[in-house]
């Protein structure tokens, strides 16, 4: 590098160091602070975060933080407190389904004011776990051992992922649950090391998965934006208001979305469109620096439509190339004080590529599908190239933030517009 080059890249990591001081948390953490996650090494003396940031220049920033082998892995599971056991969820096994479905209805995340709950339902929950390749025994819980109720639950499920062009065998960690009766009493810690214990045990060492906290091993933050859709309802449940400046008939009208798609031999996707979607999507996840690496297989389990879990759409070309893909999935939460409305339908953005249409086109087409599927208001996150169609599609900045993570790998910070990666 050129002297010149050299300062003008310490320079911008300053900056980005800057940026990102706000969202990173520099607090004590008495369980993460004993993990190998990225430390936030981001220091008041500009000096040193000069000093860093060259430093940072020279090192390498990937691979693992801890190298570790199958053999130094513990082989007992972590003790639990009495009257506590581990188990396993086989979610084919309907009362096994039933048992997480119902911790997870009653327990999971809620917004900051305790109005909405997410409720995955049973099939989405199946779909979640089970991707080829899943292992039982990564579908972890814990249970009380006179009555066999679940109190505790995590699940990890393969996925190798592209990290700053490196490939990496991962899992990808979700559904993490402590029951409210059981919070605050250090159960989450001995959940996330007994998952680890036993991901381990297959020959991987690392993980990536999201969370609206902020902890130790972030390594970018994305915002939530919402698209209403049944803006009448979304009033009605508080989870959005009337603009001063509109009335809800204008409010209303605004938030239309078209009844029949614009993008010509827009439909749903299906078999025969599987490899050429795959190599459509892989492609374009290329430019992101952080991505799964899909196989077939895997690609096929996640974007094929099923029923109320997962919609995708594509368009082809007169040879049946796959030209536009665009997806989401089901989400639906639970309105916990509401007395007449039991639920908000949402639809999330999944995967979406275009390359005949403007993306924003092809989105407005992917509204209008929801509409047509029940979904009250479309989220997306400002991932991947969202921000091309968020403002012009009417979609509004929420309050939630969502961190990235990854567990025992280096990586470079990245922003939203550089993840190419949405979990469930
Ligand atoms: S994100 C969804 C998380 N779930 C919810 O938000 C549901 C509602 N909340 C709960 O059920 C509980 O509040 C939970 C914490 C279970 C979240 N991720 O037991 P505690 C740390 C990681 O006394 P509780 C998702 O599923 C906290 O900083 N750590 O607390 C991805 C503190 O540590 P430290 C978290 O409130 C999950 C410690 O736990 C989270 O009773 C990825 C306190 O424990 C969180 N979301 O229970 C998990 N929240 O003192 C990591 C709190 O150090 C996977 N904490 O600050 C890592 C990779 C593992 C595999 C690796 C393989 C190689």
């Amino acid at each position: 590098l050129t002297e010149q080059a050299r300062l003008a890249k310490i320079q911008e990591a300053v900056l980005r160091a800057r940026l990102l001081r706000e969202k990173k948390d520099t607090s004590s953490h008495k369980f993460w602070d004993t993990q190998p996650v990225a430390r936030d090494a981001l220091q008041d003396d500009v000096s040193k975060q000069l000093e860093a940031a060259t430093i940072k220049d020279e090192k390498k920033t990937t691979g693992y933080i801890k190298e570790q082998t199958v053999e130094e892995i513990r082989k007992e599971p972590y003790p639990l407190p009495a009257g506590f056991e581990w188990c396993v969820l086989d979610v084919n096994n309907e009362e096994q389904l039933d048992m997480m479905y119902n911790l997870l209805n009653r327990n999971y995340v809620e917004d900051d004011d305790n109005m909405f709950r997410f409720d995955y339902s049973r099939d989405f929950l199946k779909w979640a776990v089970c991707p080829p390749g899943y292992k039982v025994d990564l579908h972890l819980a814990v249970r009380a051992q006179k009555t066999g109720k679940l109190f505790g639950v995590i699940t990890a499920i393969p996925q190798a992922m592209i990290v700053d062009g490196v490939k990496v065998e991962m899992v990808e960690i979700n559904f993490l649950c402590v029951h409210k009766k059981l919070r605050s009493k250090r159960l989450a810690p001995v959940l996330i090391k007994e998952i680890t214990r036993r991901v381990n045990l297959t020959g991987v060492f690392s993980a990536v998965y999201t969370a609206g906290v902020v902890l130790p091993g972030s390594i970018g933050c994305a915002r939530y934006y919402h698209r209403s859709i049944q803006f009448k309802k979304l009033v009605e449940v508080g989870f959005t208001r009337v603009p001063n400046n509109q009335t809800m008939a204008t409010a209303v009208k605004l938030n239309r979305v078209p009844a029949q798609p614009i993008t010509k031999g827009f439909r749903a996707m299906e078999e025969r469109d599987v490899v050429g979607a795959h190599k459509l999507l892989m492609d374009y996840l290329v430019s992101f620096k952080v991505y799964p690496a899909l196989t077939v297989d895997e690609f096929r389990h996640w974007i094929l439509p099923k029923d109320k879990v997962v919609n995708s759409y594509v368009s082809t070309s007169a040879d049946g190339t796959v030209e536009n893909l665009c997806s989401f999935y089901h989400l639906p939460s639970s309105c916990v004080k509401h007395p007449t409305h039991s639920h908000i339908y949402a639809a999330y953005s999944y995967y979406n590529v275009a390359t005949t249409v403007p993306l924003k086109q092809l989105m407005n087409d992917c509204l209008g599908q929801a509409k047509a599927e029940g979904q009250d208001v479309f989220n997306a996150l400002n991932v991947m190239e969202n921000d091309k169609f968020l403002h012009d599609l009417r979609f509004g900045m929420g309050d939630g933030n969502l961190n990235y993570y990854l567990y025992n790998w280096h990586s470079p910070d990245v922003q939203p517009e550089e993840i190419g990666l949405v979990l469930l």
